[in-house]
């Protein structure tokens, strides 16, 4: 598991070169950055479990067929599968946040997470559109918290969305 710190300079060790100009900026931006995204991660933190029903909510009102019979969260047991899920990208998407880089969410969400997802019949659109309800409600309650440094804050939902997305046709 790698952090925006400990990926550059793997990076620069494996060409054995000293942190350049370019290597600075990146540092210096992430450290600029640091207060916010732990702000941001806190606001996350505190409204996980309101969020996540809310999204679960929301993303049921646009596709009801998801709860009615047929549907892949249908019956309690599924219903909180989906939820779970949910709560699952939130949290992995506070870690990213902090770490300012992509690379746990491969590692401990997106792994495998396709395959799983074909075999039991989880339609992916709906799950990317529940990651995108998830990064709004994010967005405006950090907005709420009077956090205005958020340039960061969509990139570990965009990044679960693209790569759920990817060759899903
Ligand atoms: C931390 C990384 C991690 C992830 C991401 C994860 C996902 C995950 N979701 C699963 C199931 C599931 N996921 C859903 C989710 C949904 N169904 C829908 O219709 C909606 C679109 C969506 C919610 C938004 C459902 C309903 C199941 C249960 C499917 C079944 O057992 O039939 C399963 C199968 C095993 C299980 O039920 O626990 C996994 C592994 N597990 C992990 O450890």
């Amino acid at each position: 598991m790698r952090d925006a710190v400990t990926s550059l300079i793997e990076n620069y060790d494996l060409k054995g070169r000293y942190l350049d100009r370019d290597a600075l900026d990146t540092l210096k931006s992430y450290f600029s950055t640091g207060v916010s995204r732990v702000q941001a991660a806190a606001v996350i933190n505190s409204n996980a479990a309101g969020i996540v029903r809310q999204a679960g909510s929301r993303l049921f009102e646009e596709v009801p067929e998801l709860i009615r019979p047929g549907g892949n969260a249908y019956t309690t047991r599924r219903y909180a599968a989906c939820l779970r899920d949910m709560d699952y990208y939130l949290r992995y998407a506070s870690y990213a946040l902090v770490a300012g880089n992509t690379n746990l969410l491969d590692e401990r969400v997106l792994e495998g997470l396709r395959e799983t997802y074909n075999s039991l019949g989880v339609p992916i659109g709906p799950t990317v559109r529940g990651i995108q309800i998830l990064k709004e409600m994010v967005a405006a309650q950090v907005a709420e918290a009077g956090i205005t440094d958020t340039g960061f804050l969509d990139q570990p939902f965009d990044y679960m969305i693209r790569e759920l997305s990817e060759t899903s046709l």
